[in-house]
């Protein structure tokens, strides 16, 4: 007897009166029928230690579970820190120190196909997890290393493991940062999975500034989703083209054709007729996104990643690739009765639904009066002098050929496994141009530290010496685009130029990473060991 999906579906979730949707197939999923879900804060579960002083410690549990991405789906299984999904937002006070213990209580198999010719992937559980908190200035034993991975319960462990409870200082400007999943090699199916979650940084300075403060401040996490008609996640098991062996073979890319924000499909959010502060998060494995509003309306941008600009600037649209975030406010004041969608021009393949992210609905009552500001000058500007870089580095992104004939984008030729090369000297300030050989964008993310962006250029051969080396003037890059002037940790490297950015490795030393963070190829050997070296 042949099966009619329709009708599984329905017996499936119950309610043979629901509207049938077909989780694989966009087309059929309406949208806009979900609220946009904020994230819960995360609560610490103690304020002191033996000694009386004040300590502030959280514990946080990953663990699957069951979540529901759209009204009309059945539940899907997903991994989630503390059993949601995005995980519960953590908010601290820059300075005020506090400590994690971050469990892994997940399922022995995976939820997705695990490709086990990966780096760091032979010999090792196919289920692994270690938490980077990505904008972080953190020691290296809490940066979250690849190789510091733990399987569950702590029964292995990788050759960086050190502790299980991170302290994270806060010792920098407020921001917008994130954690998530870094384990060697399956990085890509974890953060899929579920495992991701906002971490915000306040300072005196920020608040000072009279922003819209909560719950007129929002953060949004952008995903693209795959799903199988089940409503189970989808993520491919081969490369493309596909390679007869191995199987399961990473995919170098993998775009899903459903926008997911704050892990609903295609949401909703009511807003009252006044300005809305908004911390937007590209936390998507590959796809990067261009917004804009549907109603011409500015986003009005406060900062990047790790801190607010020197001025605030006024935009009609805005690239954010992976791992970027962006800080903004958007006044509603004159649209009551309104709808407006975040519209995206899409990036990558087409797609029914992939021009629009979700939409504001300005049907709320205005609660009390906005005395909320759009300040034009934010914070003082304190720009690192290029002269004062004791070192340049030529970092080249080019695509090679694996044993298995797949796609292999490797930074300046180099494994994962080879040995270290960046080893900046404690107390430095270095300059880095990365030479993007390819005719599609990577974004390119260092651990530790944040970085200033001073320009790209198209280059040709005669823009490098004989040893390689790219023959440096400020003068001739094209200064970087009026939303990624602030403190930066992730920077798209246009395809056919060098992207050059200058950033000082003080505080801390040890062994950190840098990266492409498209996570397919972050996973296959597009990262290398950072080395902050103390003499
Ligand atoms: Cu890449």
């Amino acid at each position: 007897m042949t099966s009619d999906p329709k009708r599984d579906l329905q017996n499936q979730k119950g309610d043979p009166q629901k509207t049938y949707v077909n989780p694989s197939d966009p087309n059929s999923i309406p949208p806009f029928v979900d609220e946009l879900p904020i994230p819960e804060k995360a609560e610490p579960v103690c304020k002191c230690n033996e000694s009386n002083s004040e300590e502030i410690m959280y514990n946080i549990i990953m663990c699957g579970t069951k979540h529901s991405f759209h009204r009309d789906f059945p539940l899907t299984r997903v991994w989630g820190y503390n059993g949601t999904y995005p995980g519960p937002t953590i908010e601290v006070q820059k300075d005020i120190r506090i400590k994690v213990k971050w469990e892994n209580k997940l399922p022995l198999r995976h939820l997705l196909p695990v490709d086990h010719t990966l780096h760091g992937t032979v010999d090792t559980p196919d289920v692994r997890t270690v938490v980077h908190l990505h904008g972080a200035n953190v020691e290296a034993d809490s940066d979250g290393h690849p190789e510091a991975w733990f399987s569950r319960d702590n029964m292995f462990v990788g050759q960086k493991y050190t502790k299980e409870v991170y302290e994270y200082t806060n010792h920098q400007s407020g921001g917008t940062l994130w954690y998530h999943d870094h384990a060697i090699g399956v990085t890509r199916l974890n953060v899929y999975s579920g495992l991701a979650g906002f971490y915000l940084i306040r300072d005196f300075l920020e608040r000072r500034l009279n922003l819209p403060e909560e719950p007129y401040e929002i953060p949004i996490m952008i995903q693209d989703k795959q799903f199988n008609a089940d409503g189970s996640l989808f993520y491919p098991d081969n490369a493309t083209p596909p390679v007869p062996n191995p199987v399961p073979s990473t995919p170098s890319f993998f775009f899903g054709n459903t926008i997911v924000v704050n892990g609903k499909i295609w949401p909703y959010l009511e807003v009252e007729p006044r300005k809305y502060r908004f911390r937007i998060l590209n936390a998507s494995n590959v796809r990067g996104y261009d917004l804009s509003l549907s109603n011409g309306e500015v986003f009005h941008q406060i900062g990047t990643e790790l801190g607010l600009l020197h001025e605030s600037v006024e935009l009609n649209s805005f690239v954010i690739e992976p791992a970027e975030r962006i800080d903004l406010i958007i006044d509603f004041t004159h649209y009551y009765g309104k709808e407006i969608l975040l519209k995206n021009n899409v990036q990558g393949p087409p797609g029914p639904g992939l021009d629009t992210i979700m939409k504001f609905k300005v049907c709320k009552e205005l609660k009390c009066p906005d005395t909320s500001t759009i300040p034009h000058e934010l914070t003082p500007m304190h720009k690192i002098e290029p002269e004062l870089a004791i070192r340049e580095r030529t970092l080249n992104l080019v695509e090679r050929t694996d044993n298995f004939e797949r796609a292999l984008h490797l930074l300046n030729d180099r494994s994962w496994s080879d040995p270290a090369t960046e080893k900046p000297q404690f107390d430095s300030i270095e300059i880095w141009h990365l030479v993007n050989h390819f005719n599609f964008p990577h974004p390119i993310h260092l651990h530790l530290v944040h970085f200033e962006i001073l320009g790209r250029k198209p280059f040709t051969d005669n823009d490098f010496d004989e040893q390689g080396n790219y023959k440096f003037n400020l003068e001739d890059l094209t200064p970087p685009l009026a939303y990624e002037n602030g403190p930066k940790d992730v920077v798209r490297t246009d395809p056919g130029q060098v992207t050059t950015i200058i950033m000082h490795f003080k505080e801390h030393s040890g062994d950190y990473v840098w990266h492409c963070h498209i996570l397919e190829h972050e996973d296959n050997d597009m990262m290398r060991p950072l080395v902050v070296e103390r003499n």
